[in-house]
């Protein structure tokens, strides 16, 4: 039989799995101004003004919060997105996303 023959091998599937869904958080910082945190939840994250003041307060005081949980690939276009709205305003506001 010579090398070339095509051999069929059992793939067993990995017991572990990358989680489906992903934190997306804001991190405290004492420059970005508050009314752009709340600004960047309303229009990102779709929070009303209320649930925007709440997070913004709670990453202010703890400092990180959670902006939303999504799937891996919308978490990450929020993550630009914040991250691209706080860069062209010149504010160190950081966002990221962890595995819920
Ligand atoms: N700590 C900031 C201030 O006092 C406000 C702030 C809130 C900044 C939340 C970042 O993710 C943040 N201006």
């Amino acid at each position: 039989m010579s090398d070339s023959t095509t051999r069929t091998r059992t793939q067993i599937k990995p017991a572990t799995r990358t989680p489906n869904l992903y934190k997306v958080l804001l991190l405290n910082d004492d420059y970005t101004p508050m009314d752009f945190v709340v600004e960047v939840l309303m229009r990102f994250f779709r929070k009303s003004e209320a649930e925007a003041i709440r997070i913004m307060l709670q990453v202010h005081h703890a400092g990180v919060g959670v902006a939303g949980v999504y799937p891996f690939e919308i978490a990450e276009t929020k993550v630009n997105q914040v991250m691209g709205a706080a860069s062209a305003e010149g504010h160190p506001l950081q966002c990221i996303m962890e595995p819920e």
